[in-house]
Protein backbone atom coordinates (compact mmCIF):
# COMPACT_ATOMS: atom_id res chain seq x y z
CA UNK A 1 0.00 0.00 0.00
CA UNK A 2 1.49 3.10 -1.23
CA UNK A 3 -0.43 6.55 -0.01
CA UNK A 4 0.01 9.74 -2.14
CA UNK A 5 -1.70 12.28 -2.11
CA UNK A 6 -1.16 16.88 -2.24
CA UNK A 7 -3.03 19.45 -0.85
CA UNK A 8 -1.76 23.36 -2.71
CA UNK A 9 -0.67 25.79 -0.06
CA UNK A 10 -2.85 28.43 -1.81
CA UNK A 11 -5.19 30.46 0.97
CA UNK A 12 -6.58 29.21 3.96
CA UNK A 13 -7.74 25.61 4.38
CA UNK A 14 -11.28 24.34 4.99
CA UNK A 15 -13.89 21.96 6.25
CA UNK A 16 -14.24 20.75 2.69
CA UNK A 17 -10.20 19.91 2.22
CA UNK A 18 -10.47 18.39 5.52
CA UNK A 19 -13.87 16.42 5.30
CA UNK A 20 -12.65 15.07 1.47
CA UNK A 21 -9.32 14.81 1.96
CA UNK A 22 -7.14 15.82 5.03
CA UNK A 23 -9.23 13.47 7.17
CA UNK A 24 -8.43 9.95 5.05
CA UNK A 25 -4.82 11.03 4.66
CA UNK A 26 -4.50 10.71 8.36
CA UNK A 27 -6.83 7.39 8.10
CA UNK A 28 -4.93 5.88 5.13
CA UNK A 29 -1.33 7.07 6.89
CA UNK A 30 -2.44 4.85 9.85
CA UNK A 31 -3.31 1.59 7.94
CA UNK A 32 0.04 1.79 5.55
CA UNK A 33 1.93 2.56 8.43
CA UNK A 34 0.36 -0.52 10.23
CA UNK A 35 1.14 -2.78 7.23
CA UNK A 36 4.34 -1.80 6.32
CA UNK A 37 3.18 0.23 3.68
CA UNK A 38 3.71 4.22 2.61
CA UNK A 39 2.20 7.69 3.14
CA UNK A 40 3.71 10.35 1.04
CA UNK A 41 1.79 14.01 1.21
CA UNK A 42 3.27 16.65 -0.04
CA UNK A 43 2.38 20.64 -0.40
CA UNK A 44 1.91 21.33 -4.00
CA UNK A 45 4.19 24.53 -4.28
CA UNK A 46 4.74 23.52 -8.21
CA UNK A 47 0.61 23.46 -8.91
CA UNK A 48 0.10 26.83 -6.92
CA UNK A 49 1.70 29.00 -9.69
CA UNK A 50 -0.52 27.81 -12.40
CA UNK A 51 -2.76 30.81 -10.87
CA UNK A 52 -1.69 34.34 -10.14
CA UNK A 53 0.32 34.15 -6.58
CA UNK A 54 2.32 36.51 -4.43
CA UNK A 55 5.77 34.83 -4.21
CA UNK A 56 6.56 36.50 -1.07
CA UNK A 57 4.14 34.77 0.53
CA UNK A 58 4.02 31.28 -1.03
CA UNK A 59 6.85 30.01 2.06
CA UNK A 60 5.01 31.03 4.28
CA UNK A 61 1.74 29.86 3.32
CA UNK A 62 3.23 26.42 2.42
CA UNK A 63 5.04 26.23 6.07
CA UNK A 64 0.90 27.17 7.31
CA UNK A 65 -0.09 24.39 6.08
CA UNK A 66 2.05 21.86 7.06
CA UNK A 67 1.05 23.22 10.35
CA UNK A 68 -2.62 22.23 9.92
CA UNK A 69 -1.81 18.99 7.92
CA UNK A 70 0.20 17.97 11.50
CA UNK A 71 -2.27 19.22 13.83
CA UNK A 72 -5.22 17.11 11.68
CA UNK A 73 -3.20 14.38 12.92
CA UNK A 74 0.15 14.12 9.86
CA UNK A 75 3.13 12.24 11.79
CA UNK A 76 6.18 13.19 10.15
CA UNK A 77 7.41 10.06 11.45
CA UNK A 78 5.18 7.94 9.56
CA UNK A 79 4.56 9.83 7.19
CA UNK A 80 6.67 11.32 4.22
CA UNK A 81 5.66 15.09 4.74
CA UNK A 82 7.24 17.53 1.81
CA UNK A 83 6.93 20.37 -0.95
CA UNK A 84 7.14 19.76 -4.73
CA UNK A 85 9.75 22.86 -4.88
CA UNK A 86 12.69 20.61 -2.78
CA UNK A 87 11.98 17.36 -5.06
CA UNK A 88 12.78 18.12 -8.78
CA UNK A 89 11.66 14.78 -10.02
CA UNK A 90 7.82 15.83 -10.28
CA UNK A 91 8.64 18.41 -12.62
CA UNK A 92 11.02 16.36 -14.78
CA UNK A 93 8.62 13.21 -14.41
CA UNK A 94 5.96 15.66 -15.81
CA UNK A 95 8.02 16.77 -18.98
CA UNK A 96 8.85 13.10 -19.61
CA UNK A 97 4.92 12.64 -19.39
CA UNK A 98 3.82 15.56 -21.62
CA UNK A 99 4.80 13.66 -25.15
CA UNK A 100 2.01 10.82 -23.78
CA UNK A 101 -0.53 13.03 -22.36
CA UNK A 102 -2.75 14.31 -25.26
CA UNK A 103 -4.46 18.03 -25.93
CA UNK A 104 -8.16 16.46 -25.99
CA UNK A 105 -7.24 14.31 -23.07
CA UNK A 106 -6.97 18.05 -20.94
CA UNK A 107 -8.85 20.11 -23.08
CA UNK A 108 -11.87 17.91 -21.69
CA UNK A 109 -11.14 18.34 -17.84
CA UNK A 110 -13.97 20.26 -16.08
CA UNK A 111 -11.50 22.11 -13.51
CA UNK A 112 -9.98 23.35 -16.82
CA UNK A 113 -13.26 24.55 -18.09
CA UNK A 114 -13.67 25.96 -15.02
CA UNK A 115 -10.99 27.65 -13.65
CA UNK A 116 -10.30 29.32 -17.65
CA UNK A 117 -14.31 30.16 -17.88
CA UNK A 118 -14.48 31.88 -21.15
CA UNK A 119 -10.69 33.05 -21.13
CA UNK A 120 -8.61 30.28 -22.18
CA UNK A 121 -6.19 32.11 -24.33
CA UNK A 122 -5.61 34.08 -21.34
CA UNK A 123 -4.91 30.97 -19.30
CA UNK A 124 -0.94 30.51 -18.61
CA UNK A 125 -0.02 27.04 -19.77
CA UNK A 126 0.74 25.38 -16.33
CA UNK A 127 -2.71 26.01 -15.35
CA UNK A 128 -3.86 23.62 -18.84
CA UNK A 129 -0.85 21.31 -18.31
CA UNK A 130 -1.77 20.90 -14.21
CA UNK A 131 -3.19 17.70 -14.62
CA UNK A 132 -0.06 16.12 -15.98
CA UNK A 133 1.99 17.43 -13.13
CA UNK A 134 -0.62 15.70 -11.13
CA UNK A 135 -0.01 12.56 -12.68
CA UNK A 136 3.50 12.97 -12.48
CA UNK A 137 3.04 13.19 -8.26
CA UNK A 138 1.25 9.74 -7.94
CA UNK A 139 3.07 7.61 -10.71
CA UNK A 140 6.65 8.89 -9.03
CA UNK A 141 5.99 7.12 -5.67
CA UNK A 142 3.98 3.76 -7.59
CA UNK A 143 1.06 4.94 -5.62
CA UNK A 144 -1.97 2.30 -4.98
CA UNK A 145 -4.17 4.81 -2.94
CA UNK A 146 -4.92 8.34 -3.90
CA UNK A 147 -6.99 10.74 -0.99
CA UNK A 148 -8.99 12.80 -2.51
CA UNK A 149 -11.98 14.85 -2.97
CA UNK A 150 -14.56 13.99 -5.71
CA UNK A 151 -13.60 16.94 -8.39
CA UNK A 152 -10.50 15.25 -8.18
CA UNK A 153 -11.47 12.20 -9.71
CA UNK A 154 -11.40 13.03 -13.48
CA UNK A 155 -7.67 13.83 -13.17
CA UNK A 156 -6.86 10.17 -11.06
CA UNK A 157 -9.20 8.53 -14.44
CA UNK A 158 -6.59 10.81 -16.55
CA UNK A 159 -3.43 9.74 -14.72
CA UNK A 160 -4.56 6.17 -14.89
CA UNK A 161 -4.89 6.78 -19.09
CA UNK A 162 -1.27 8.33 -19.10
CA UNK A 163 0.23 5.78 -17.19
CA UNK A 164 -1.46 3.30 -19.55
CA UNK A 165 -0.28 4.40 -22.37
CA UNK A 166 3.44 5.41 -21.46
CA UNK A 167 3.56 1.49 -19.89
CA UNK A 168 1.92 0.44 -23.62
CA UNK A 169 4.08 2.82 -26.02
CA UNK A 170 7.51 2.22 -23.86
CA UNK A 171 7.52 -0.98 -21.59
CA UNK A 172 6.71 -3.96 -21.53
CA UNK A 173 3.87 -5.91 -19.85
CA UNK A 174 6.10 -7.39 -17.63
CA UNK A 175 7.43 -4.82 -16.62
CA UNK A 176 5.66 -1.63 -16.88
CA UNK A 177 7.41 1.69 -15.61
CA UNK A 178 4.39 2.63 -13.83
CA UNK A 179 1.65 1.23 -10.94
CA UNK A 180 -2.17 2.55 -12.15
CA UNK A 181 -2.93 4.84 -9.39
CA UNK A 182 -6.96 4.11 -7.87
CA UNK A 183 -8.81 6.79 -5.93
CA UNK A 184 -10.20 6.76 -2.66
CA UNK A 185 -13.02 8.61 -2.22
CA UNK A 186 -15.06 8.02 0.27
CA UNK A 187 -18.69 8.65 -0.64
CA UNK A 188 -19.68 10.95 2.10
CA UNK A 189 -18.20 13.95 2.11
CA UNK A 190 -16.62 13.53 -0.82
CA UNK A 191 -17.63 17.37 -2.00
CA UNK A 192 -18.54 20.00 0.13
CA UNK A 193 -20.65 22.65 -1.22
CA UNK A 194 -20.56 26.33 -0.13
CA UNK A 195 -22.39 27.70 2.87
CA UNK A 196 -23.15 30.33 0.75
CA UNK A 197 -24.63 28.57 -2.46
CA UNK A 198 -25.33 24.99 -2.14
CA UNK A 199 -24.70 24.42 -5.77
CA UNK A 200 -21.09 26.07 -5.71
CA UNK A 201 -18.18 23.83 -3.83
CA UNK A 202 -16.43 25.14 -0.66
CA UNK A 203 -13.44 26.49 -2.43
CA UNK A 204 -10.17 28.40 -0.73
CA UNK A 205 -10.97 30.92 -4.07
CA UNK A 206 -14.22 31.54 -3.46
CA UNK A 207 -14.25 35.45 -2.81
CA UNK A 208 -16.62 35.28 0.74
CA UNK A 209 -14.93 34.01 3.39
CA UNK A 210 -18.52 33.64 4.86
CA UNK A 211 -18.46 30.28 1.95
CA UNK A 212 -16.03 28.23 4.17
CA UNK A 213 -15.28 27.15 7.47
CA UNK A 214 -11.40 27.81 7.40
CA UNK A 215 -9.58 25.47 10.24
CA UNK A 216 -8.01 27.92 11.87
CA UNK A 217 -11.43 29.93 12.52
CA UNK A 218 -12.05 30.60 15.88
CA UNK A 219 -14.89 29.16 17.02
CA UNK A 220 -17.09 32.15 17.55
CA UNK A 221 -16.53 32.54 13.82
CA UNK A 222 -17.41 28.74 13.11
CA UNK A 223 -20.46 29.05 14.57
CA UNK A 224 -21.36 32.89 13.20
CA UNK A 225 -20.56 31.17 9.18
CA UNK A 226 -23.20 28.49 10.30
CA UNK A 227 -25.71 30.83 11.74
CA UNK A 228 -25.48 32.67 8.54
CA UNK A 229 -25.48 29.47 6.07
CA UNK A 230 -27.93 29.96 3.53
CA UNK A 231 -30.71 27.80 4.22
CA UNK A 232 -34.54 27.45 3.34
CA UNK A 233 -37.48 28.45 5.29
CA UNK A 234 -39.07 24.64 5.88
CA UNK A 235 -38.07 22.11 8.66
CA UNK A 236 -35.65 19.50 8.04
CA UNK A 237 -37.82 16.55 6.23
CA UNK A 238 -37.34 13.20 8.34
CA UNK A 239 -35.68 10.82 5.53
CA UNK A 240 -33.31 11.52 2.66
CA UNK A 241 -36.22 12.09 -0.23
CA UNK A 242 -37.26 15.06 1.37
CA UNK A 243 -33.83 16.58 0.67
CA UNK A 244 -34.14 16.23 -2.76
CA UNK A 245 -34.11 20.11 -4.51
CA UNK A 246 -32.85 21.65 -0.69
CA UNK A 247 -29.22 21.59 -2.18
CA UNK A 248 -28.34 24.57 1.08
CA UNK A 249 -29.90 21.57 3.83
CA UNK A 250 -28.71 18.59 2.20
CA UNK A 251 -24.99 20.25 2.45
CA UNK A 252 -25.82 21.13 5.98
CA UNK A 253 -26.99 17.79 7.32
CA UNK A 254 -23.78 15.83 5.17
CA UNK A 255 -21.55 17.96 7.04
CA UNK A 256 -22.86 16.85 10.15
CA UNK A 257 -23.63 13.10 9.57
CA UNK A 258 -19.61 13.04 8.30
CA UNK A 259 -18.29 14.81 11.33
CA UNK A 260 -20.75 12.97 13.59
CA UNK A 261 -19.56 9.43 12.13
CA UNK A 262 -23.00 8.49 11.70
CA UNK A 263 -25.65 7.99 8.41
CA UNK A 264 -27.94 11.25 6.92
CA UNK A 265 -30.75 9.46 7.94
CA UNK A 266 -29.37 8.91 11.41
CA UNK A 267 -29.22 13.10 11.31
CA UNK A 268 -32.91 13.21 10.30
CA UNK A 269 -34.05 10.96 12.74
CA UNK A 270 -32.80 13.16 15.40
CA UNK A 271 -33.91 16.48 13.33
CA UNK A 272 -36.31 15.62 11.27
CA UNK A 273 -39.36 17.59 11.47
CA UNK A 274 -37.43 20.31 13.18
CA UNK A 275 -36.28 24.18 12.28
CA UNK A 276 -32.74 25.42 11.19
CA UNK A 277 -32.98 27.37 14.75
CA UNK A 278 -32.61 23.95 16.43
CA UNK A 279 -30.14 22.58 14.04
CA UNK A 280 -27.62 25.25 12.98
CA UNK A 281 -26.47 25.68 17.46
CA UNK A 282 -26.22 21.74 17.21
CA UNK A 283 -24.26 21.43 14.21
CA UNK A 284 -22.03 24.70 15.22
CA UNK A 285 -21.41 22.86 18.85
CA UNK A 286 -20.43 19.69 16.57
CA UNK A 287 -18.15 21.53 14.05
CA UNK A 288 -16.49 23.42 17.02
CA UNK A 289 -15.60 19.90 19.00
CA UNK A 290 -13.91 18.41 16.09
CA UNK A 291 -12.02 21.58 14.33
CA UNK A 292 -11.61 23.03 18.06
CA UNK A 293 -9.05 20.84 18.94
CA UNK A 294 -6.98 20.72 15.15
CA UNK A 295 -7.35 24.82 15.20
CA UNK A 296 -5.54 24.82 19.02
CA UNK A 297 -2.60 22.39 18.23
CA UNK A 298 -2.39 24.89 14.63
CA UNK A 299 -1.47 27.82 16.44
CA UNK A 300 0.98 26.00 19.22
CA UNK A 301 2.55 24.58 15.63
CA UNK A 302 2.42 27.48 13.38
CA UNK A 303 5.09 29.62 14.37
CA UNK A 304 8.06 27.52 14.82
CA UNK A 305 9.23 28.40 11.34
CA UNK A 306 12.54 26.33 12.15
CA UNK A 307 10.88 23.03 13.22
CA UNK A 308 8.27 23.33 10.46
CA UNK A 309 11.24 23.72 7.57
CA UNK A 310 12.75 20.95 9.31
CA UNK A 311 10.02 18.81 8.65
CA UNK A 312 10.22 20.00 5.02
CA UNK A 313 13.42 18.88 4.70
CA UNK A 314 13.37 15.52 6.22
CA UNK A 315 10.42 14.85 3.93
CA UNK A 316 12.23 16.16 0.78
CA UNK A 317 15.41 14.24 1.66
CA UNK A 318 13.10 11.04 1.61
CA UNK A 319 11.10 11.85 -1.35
CA UNK A 320 14.04 12.71 -3.58
CA UNK A 321 15.19 8.87 -2.60
CA UNK A 322 11.57 6.98 -2.99
CA UNK A 323 11.54 8.90 -6.33
CA UNK A 324 14.18 8.13 -7.68
CA UNK A 325 14.09 4.56 -9.59
CA UNK A 326 10.75 5.29 -11.03
CA UNK A 327 12.16 8.46 -12.64
CA UNK A 328 15.23 6.78 -13.73
CA UNK A 329 13.09 3.84 -15.21
CA UNK A 330 10.77 6.60 -17.50
CA UNK A 331 14.31 8.27 -18.61
CA UNK A 332 15.49 4.96 -19.63
CA UNK A 333 12.07 3.87 -21.43
CA UNK A 334 12.11 6.90 -23.64
CA UNK A 335 15.95 6.27 -24.60
CA UNK A 336 16.95 9.33 -22.97
CA UNK A 337 20.30 8.83 -21.63
CA UNK A 338 21.95 10.85 -18.62
CA UNK A 339 25.44 10.65 -17.85
N1 LIG B 1 -15.45 21.26 -1.30
C1 LIG B 1 -14.70 20.15 -1.21
N2 LIG B 1 -15.26 18.99 -0.80
C2 LIG B 1 -14.50 17.86 -0.70
N3 LIG B 1 -13.17 17.82 -1.00
C3 LIG B 1 -12.58 18.96 -1.42
N4 LIG B 1 -11.31 19.25 -1.79
C4 LIG B 1 -11.24 20.57 -2.13
N5 LIG B 1 -12.45 21.15 -1.99
C5 LIG B 1 -13.31 20.17 -1.55
C6 LIG B 1 -10.21 18.31 -1.80
O1 LIG B 1 -9.13 18.86 -1.06
C7 LIG B 1 -7.90 18.38 -1.60
C8 LIG B 1 -6.90 19.49 -1.70
O2 LIG B 1 -7.39 20.48 -2.55
P1 LIG B 1 -6.41 21.48 -3.27
O3 LIG B 1 -6.12 22.61 -2.39
O4 LIG B 1 -5.21 20.84 -3.79
O5 LIG B 1 -7.19 21.83 -4.51
P2 LIG B 1 -8.54 22.42 -4.76
O6 LIG B 1 -9.47 21.33 -5.13
O7 LIG B 1 -8.19 23.40 -5.80
O8 LIG B 1 -9.05 23.10 -3.41
P3 LIG B 1 -9.94 24.35 -3.38
O9 LIG B 1 -10.30 24.68 -2.02
O10 LIG B 1 -11.07 24.22 -4.32
O11 LIG B 1 -8.93 25.44 -3.87
P4 LIG B 1 -9.05 26.41 -5.07
O12 LIG B 1 -10.20 27.27 -4.72
O13 LIG B 1 -7.73 27.11 -5.03
O14 LIG B 1 -9.27 25.62 -6.30
C9 LIG B 1 -8.22 17.71 -2.93
O15 LIG B 1 -8.15 16.31 -2.74
C10 LIG B 1 -9.63 18.13 -3.21
O16 LIG B 1 -10.34 17.12 -3.90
Amino acid sequence: MTVVSGIQPTGKPHLGNYLGAIRNYVKLQDEAHANGGKCFIFLADLHAISMPHVPAELHASTLEMVATLVACGLDPDKSVLFNQAQVPAHAELQWLLMGTARMGWLNRMTQWKDKAGKNREGQSVALFGYPVLQAADVLLYQATHVPVGEDQKQHLELARDIAQKFNNDFASEEAPVFTLPEPYIPEEAARIMSLRDGSRKMSKSEPSDMSRINLTDTAEDMAGKIRKAKTDPEPLPSDLAGLEGRPEAANLVGIYAALAGTSQQAVLDQFGGLGFGTFKPAMADLVVSVLGPIRDRFVELKDDREALDAILARGAAQAREASRRTLDSAYAALGLVRG
